[in-house]
Formats: C-alpha cells, structure tokens, sequence
C-alpha cells in the first residue's frame, strides 16, 4: 500500500477521554472512530489488526478440533425464555421490537442459539464430542463503557461452545480450549496467565479466566510468578493425546493465580514465598467456562447414550475478546514513540520511507523495494514531507520493520533497516535489507 493513497487519518491531539495508552494510540494512529459511546468503527489500519488477530484465534481453535460456524446479531426472545435467562440478564442486553411485535434481542453471547442447533441435529452419543465456534459483533449495554474498544458495548468475540457425553469427556474439551488459549495469546506476543474465576452470567461451577498484566488492567491480579515465566510456545501439543492436553493444564494450573473474588490471601501467603508473589493488575482477554447441563437441559440437547438411555449433553463454553486484544496488544507492547507490533499481528510487515520524494533514484529504490516486498505486505510512505514527519509516524503506527532510503546512503549503495521493537538501525546493501525480510 502507498502511504498516499491510504486512508490512515492520524491524529495529533487526542479526545480528554482516552485515559488508557491503547485507546489514545488507537486513536492517534487513526485505527478507529468512536460512533457512539462504546461503539467503533474500525478504519483501515485498525481493520486489519482485527482480522489478523481473529485469523491467530481461527488457527488455533481449528488446530484444537473446533469447527466455525456463522450465527446472527440478533437473537429471538423466546429461545433466551426458554433457558430462563431472558429475564436474568438485566439492563445489560439490548432488547429490540420487531414490526410484528414480537421480541428480540441483541445478542450478547450465543449458549442458547448454538443449543438449540445441536439439539435439531444431534440425537445419538456416537456424533460426541463437537466443538463449535464463530467469530461474531456481540453487544453488552455496559454501565461504564471505557478504554476504548477494550470495555465496549459492541464488541467482537470469539465464542465456542462443546458438547460432551459425559463430564470426562467435557473436561477434555475443557482442557483443549485451554491449551489453544495459551498458544493463541502467545502467538500474539501476550503472556496470558490463567486463573481460576467466577463464572457469574453465563453460570457452571469450572471457570479460568486468561488475564494478561498491565498497570491499566480492571482486575486484580495474584500469582506466582512462575505463571509469568511459562514459555507456551516452546512446546508441541497433541491434541489427540488426553494425557498430552491434561500435563499442560495441570502445569499451568499448579501454580497460585487468582483474580478478584477468588482471591484467599491466606492461602497465596501459604503456598507462595515472599519473593515469588506478584501482585498487580490484568486484563482479561479470554474466559473458559464448563457448565454441564445448564442450557442442555432446559433446551432439549439429549443424545442417547450406547445403553440406550436418554441424557442432557455436557457443555462449555469459551470466549475471547478479539476486539479488547487489539487494545490489550498495545497496552502489552509499545514506547513513547507509539505503537510496537507483533509481527503476527502487524498491519503491514515493513514500512519503506523514502526520505526524498521527487529524486529518481530515492524513488526508483523504493519502488524495486515495495514490489519486491510484497509478500510482506509494505506500507510505502511516498508522501512529500519531511523526513521527521515520516519517522515520527511510521513510529506511531509501530511496524515490526522499517526501511529508510535516502540520497546519501543510496550514493554508497545502502539503505537502513530499523527494528521497532529495538529501534536498532543498521546501514546494509538494498540487495541484504531484502534478504533480511525475506
Ligand atoms: N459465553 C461466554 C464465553 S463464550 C462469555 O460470554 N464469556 S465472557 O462474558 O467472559 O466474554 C468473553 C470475552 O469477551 C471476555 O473474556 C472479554 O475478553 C470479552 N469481552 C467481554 N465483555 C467485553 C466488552 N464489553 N468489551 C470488549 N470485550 C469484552
């Protein structure tokens, strides 16, 4: 993409009300606009963060075994009647009137909608277990909508729901979300810690929130620190392997991590020495929950089972917010300068800044260099301004690479490739700068 025909609407002054580092940079780097209060819209560049973060949780959950589906916004009132939950929701769902009077709701999550699918289909314990998911806008009509899109009232998650026969059965479905949770936060360059959490709306009695650490965070953290130093990358999982998938909870579980209502400062003092406790603050980016027959039952899921009986499934469901993680992505990794992506999630790969526009050979530089960049997808900024202004936003938009070509170097015969991460620079050859991307 050229920077000049790129709709990328960078601001210098930010509203008063963005308090939290991501919110002001994803306004400053021109990523979203509010609508209304809890409510973005997304412009280019923070358009394709989103759908690379959601393309990081697709692999991951397809790797577990889920399978993607597609259900609506808009869910009818009577199916949450059936579960009993239309009532219990409260002030935070959206309820809307149709023209035939009937009512309906914005969804703000989906057990019952996915429910009342398996239950038109599935009869028999022999099409256990199942796992699916979608990618889908929920909208929640939070009290105190902030941070930007990362506590929103529409907002986009990833929700996947298992069927089980049977609570073992559920607990490996359990189990694997929870590995392919570890995996998808640290593929987005987050340390993602997991601790036992209260269920509250969505209900059942086994429930692990994913928070990641940072100052800004709206939950309490206590853990070891251990949980901080887990490398979840550095392992292979079998997914097919019950006994592969159960040694990496159990290891990632051992540890003291607890958030808010589940904290017992009794036992963290007990089971954590002094100088291994971390106290703070985190944002949750996931939630697992397991609650066996909760919507199961009051909804009809059964299957029978091989003796012939008639049981109500074993359900899970599992969530993350893929919208709050482009907010949380930034909170975890930027500088005074701006933003400093991961390369999974970068919106473009490399930036080319060309120092002097109009001079043939800057441009004939740059132009063999964004074409022979293009797999890795090149921001080329050809505008006709000064060299401080290019750096000071290829900065602030914060690609992993940047590749700055100018009259002198070009002289030599070099360009220099910069690291935005280390902000090292090196003077290297055109022709290394390109092999070093490659
Ligand atoms: N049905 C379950 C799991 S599928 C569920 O709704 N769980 S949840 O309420 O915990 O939400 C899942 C994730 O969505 C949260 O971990 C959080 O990352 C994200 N989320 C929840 N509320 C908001 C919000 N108001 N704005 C942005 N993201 C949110």
């Amino acid at each position: 993409m050229r920077r000049t025909r790129l709709f990328l609407p960078t601001l210098k002054d930010v509203p008063s009300e963005a308090q939290i580092v991501s919110h002001r940079l994803m306004l400053r780097a021109g990523m979203v606009q509010q609508a209304s209060a809890g409510i973005y819209s997304w412009l280019p560049l923070g358009f394709r963060v989103l759908k690379k973060i959601e393309q990081v949780v697709r692999e991951e959950q397809d790797r577990a075994g889920a399978q993607e589906v597609l259900m609506p916004t808009v869910q009818s009132a009577d199916l949450w009647r059936r579960s009993g939950r239309y009532d219990d929701y409260g002030p935070e769902m959206l309820r809307i009137r149709d023209r035939h009077d009937r009512d309906m709701l914005y969804g703000p999550t989906n057990e019952e909608q996915i429910t009342e699918i398996f239950a038109t289909h599935i009869r028999s314990y022999r099409d256990l277990p199942k796992m699916l998911y979608h990618i889908q806008w929920k909208f929640r009509d939070e009290v105190r909508p902030r941070f930007g899109v990362m506590r929103g009232r529409e907002f986009l998650m990833k929700d996947n729901y298992s069927f089980d026969l049977d609570f073992e059965s559920a607990r490996l479905s359990y189990d694997k979300m929870f590995v392919s949770y570890l995996r998808t936060f640290a593929r987005l360059g987050l340390k993602a810690v997991p601790m036992e959490a209260e269920s509250g709306p969505i209900g059942g009695n086994l429930s692990h929130e994913f928070l990641i650490l940072a100052d800004t965070g709206e939950s309490s953290v206590w853990c070891d620190r251990d949980c901080v130093e887990f490398d979840m990358l550095a392992r292979a999982v079998d997914y097919e392997s019950p006994d592969a998938v159960r040694a990496v909870v159990e290891e990632f579980t051992r540890p003291y991590a607890r958030t808010d209502e589940k904290h017992d400062e009794a036992v963290f003092e007990a089971e954590v020495p002094p100088e291994r406790r971390y106290v703070g603050r985190g944002i949750e980016v996931g939630h697992i929950f397991y609650f066996g027959a909760k919507y199961s039952e009051p909804l009809g899921a059964r299957v029978t089972t091989a003796n012939g009986e008639e049981v109500p499934v074993h359900m899970g469901s599992y969530g993350v917010g893929v919208s709050r993680l482009a907010g949380a992505v930034i909170e975890a990794s930027h500088d005074e300068q701006g933003i400093v992506w991961p390369e999974s999630v970068a919106p473009y790969g490399v930036g080319i800044v060309n120092l002097r526009q109009g001079d043939a050979h800057c441009d004939s530089a740059c132009d063999d260099l964004y074409a022979r960049l293009a797999h890795r997808e090149p921001l080329y900024d050809d505008r006709p301004e000064r060299a401080g202004v290019k750096f000071a936003d290829m900065d602030l938009i914060g690609l992993p690479w940047q590749v700055i070509v100018g009259p002198r170097g070009l002289d030599k015969g070099s360009v220099e490739l910069k690291c935005r991460a280390t902000g090292e620079r090196e003077e290297i050859s055109l022709e290394s700068a390109l092999a070093r991307l490659a």
